[in-house]
Order: structure tokens, then sequence, then C-alpha cells
């Protein structure tokens, strides 16, 4: 007889911190006797700076690159089976790219159809953070994100089994409070839990739900191809780049340092045009263990630095993941720009190994 294991998505807005809180609740799992394994999913062909971080982890992580896993199910099932039969893992959790829409129908729903008896089919676990949630509470939101962003994160609320409120570290206990009501407002017949994935509040919690509940596997239509969906997505595009900068004169830099100004100038430039990007992050590494992590969730917010990288280097190779509500060609036109402009400042050189950027709805990119 063949063994079920558990399989749960993990949907949400782009930074809400899904890759952040699947380490957290992998490793809690692995620490309290399960064994539980990640799969980083990622619309861009290959160079994905969430695969690469989690791998940092130690932690099982499989990557599935090139499109959603909504479209991918024969591949799903096969690093499934082999993470179940290889790994003797309980747990898999995937996320979902792009939106984080349809996963219900397109992972849930397919899986419980054409495999009812391989895989149990753990909560759908959507990821809120505060400053998204500002999207669906109009006094406060001063985004400048188009509105049809709010449509996706309805969308992804309705579809979830269990929502998680996650930065708390960031929020006073009455923030916490007014973020929770609200929660439970606009997704009355789930539960609802307040974490902080970076500083590991709350994981216990909703790792016990994930292991000792099922998914509904709710029926409902969240508009998935309607006009909504296409306008949203429409304003999408994805970048990825790889490069690497080089001093060519034997003297090294400061990584930590053009990390910043980089993503500063990308910064400045989408904002000169009206634009926005949701994740843009950058891991850049100097040698096997020594490398940094940065992500900008927004053209008004701070650079965050998940690891700074400790030495100085000559050579630095880079990796650029942009999520952005701007045109494909435009953001491709930013990042050559920015690239060119923190290099001269730098006095680096440098060597593009790899480059994809595309619209959500470009024309002939699937
Ligand atoms: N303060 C705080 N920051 C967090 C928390 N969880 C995640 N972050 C930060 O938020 C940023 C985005 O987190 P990710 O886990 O990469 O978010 P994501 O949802 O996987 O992003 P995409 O895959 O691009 O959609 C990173 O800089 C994280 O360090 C948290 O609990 N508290
Ligand atoms: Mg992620």
């Amino acid at each position: 007889m063949v063994t079920r294991n558990k399989f749960m998505v993990v949907s949400g807005f782009l930074g809400s911190g899904k890759t952040t809180s699947m380490i957290a609740l992998t490793e809690y799992i692995n620490e309290h006797g399960g064994k539980a394994a990640m799969i980083a999913n990622d619309l861009g062909s290959k160079n994905i700076v969430d695969a690469k971080y989690t791998d940092t982890t130690g932690l099982s992580v499989t990557e599935i690159a090139g499109g959603c896993i909504c479209y991918q199910t024969q591949t799903l099932v096969d690093k499934l089976r082999k993470l179940r039969d290889m790994e003797k893992v309980q747990l898999v959790m995937s996320d979902i790219p792009g939106c984080g829409v349809g996963a219900l129908d397109h992972v849930y729903h397919k899986l419980n159809e054409q495999y009812p008896d391989e895989f149990e089919l753990a909560p759908l676990l959507v990821i809120t953070d505060p400053e998204r949630l500002r999207m669906i509470m109009p006094e406060k939101a001063r985004l400048n994100l188009p509105k049809d962003m709010i449509y996706l994160l309805n969308a992804q609320l309705v579809e979830a089994d269990v929502v998680v409120l996650n930065k708390i570290d960031l929020l006073s206990d009455a923030e916490i409070n007014m973020y929770l009501d609200l929660l439970n407002s606009v997704c009355m017949d789930v539960p609802v839990f307040a974490i902080s994935a970076k500083d590991k509040i709350g994981i216990g919690e909703v790792a016990d739900y994930l292991m000792s509940y099922q998914s509904k596997l709710k029926v409902i239509d969240v508009g998935y191809g309607g006009a909504e969906f296409i306008e949203a997505e429409k304003k999408m595009s994805w970048y990825n780049r790889q490069f690497f900068v080089k001093t060519g004169d034997g003297k090294t830099f400061n990584g930590n340092a053009f990390i910043s100004t980089f993503i500063e100038i990308v910064r400045r430039k989408v904002a000169e045009n009206n634009r926005n990007i949701p994740h843009l992050k950058i891991f850049a590494i100097g040698n096997e263990n020594d490398f940094a992590k940065a992500s900008l969730l927004g053209i008004d917010y701070d650079i965050e630095f998940d690891k700074i990288i400790i030495k100085e280097y000559g050579n630095l190779r880079v990796i650029v993941n942009v999520r952005a509500v701007c045109e494909s060609m435009l953001m491709s036109q930013i990042m050559n720009e920015a690239l060119d402009e923190v290099a001269e400042q730098f006095d680096v050189y440098y060597q593009i190994f790899f480059t994809e950027c595309f619209g959500m709805m470009d024309e002939g990119r699937i």
C-alpha cells in the first residue's frame, strides 16, 4: 500500500513572507519530531533567489522553476513522490508564484481528483502582511500600487483554508488586534493566526494546525481568468538576471554597499516612472559561505538585508529577481541603466550571464 504524505500550498501577496514562513515552519516541524520539506516554485526559468537562499538553510528544498505548479502537475507529483519515497517526508509545502491565485482549483482539486489515494491535502495557507493588508483598508491605503491589485489580495484570502498575519514583530498589540479583526471579518470561515516568521513567534500553533487538519477543498469561483484577474496580471512583470561584478585590478569592494546603491538607483528610476516593484530580491555570493540577501518591498520602503556579506571581494556573483508592477520593456531598460550607473560609481565592470524579462500576460510567454 502507498502511504499518503501531506502536501500544501503557501499562497500570499508578493513579499508577504511566504518563503520566510516556509523556512520557519519546516524548521519547527523538523525540530519537533516530524519531517517537512519545501518546494520553491517560480515562473522564471532559472536563477531564483528564493531557491538559492532557502538552500543555504540546510533544509530540504526542491526547485520547480519555469512556471507555476498550477500548470506543472506531473512535475509536482514526481517531486512529491520522490520526497515521500527517498526522504520520507511527512509534509511538503510549496509556494505559488505570481499573483498567488488559482491554487485551490489548479493544485488542490486537481490532485484530489487525479491522485485521491496518494496525497493528503493539508490546509491551503495564505500569508498576509500588515503593509499589503492596507490595500483593503481604503482609509489607510497609500501604497502606490494600482487598484487592480486589490482583486488579487481578496482572491487569495477567499481561497484560504487558514490565514496568517505575518510580521507581527513590526506591530503593537493594538495593531495586531486591529489586523486580526480585519482578517476575521473578511475570512469568516477560516482560522486566523498571528506570527512573525522572522522572529519565530507563533510558528508552533500554525505547524500543529497544518499537521492536524486537512484542506476543506472549497468549491468557489475566485474569478480566475476573468476581467479583474487579467487587468491585475497585465500590469505585472518578472525580471531575473545573473551577473558577475569584477574590479579587474586586484582591488576589492564592499558588496553590501554595492547592493544598496544598486537598489537605490532602481528605486529612484522606478519612482520617476510612476511604477512600483512589490518585491526586488538580490542574492550576492562572495564565496561559498559568504553571501548577502536583500529585499525591497516597494519604492516606499527601506531595503532589508536578511544577511549581509562579511568580507570584501574583487569578484561578486549577483542574482537579481524583480517582481514589478511595470511594463517588461521599461523594467528591462531601468535595470540596464541601473547596472551601468552602479558599476560606474564603484569603478567595477560586469559580465551578464543570464537575463529574462516578461510581462505576466505577454503574448507567447507560455
Ligand atoms: N519584520 C519581518 N520581516 C519579515 C517577516 N517575514 C518575512 N519578512 C521579510 O519580508 C521580506 C519578504 O519575505 P519573503 O519571505 O521573501 O516573502 P515572499 O512572500 O516569499 O516573497 P515573494 O516570493 O517574492 O512573493 C524579506 O525581507 C523578509 O526578511 C517577519 O515576520 N517580520
Ligand atoms: Mg518567496
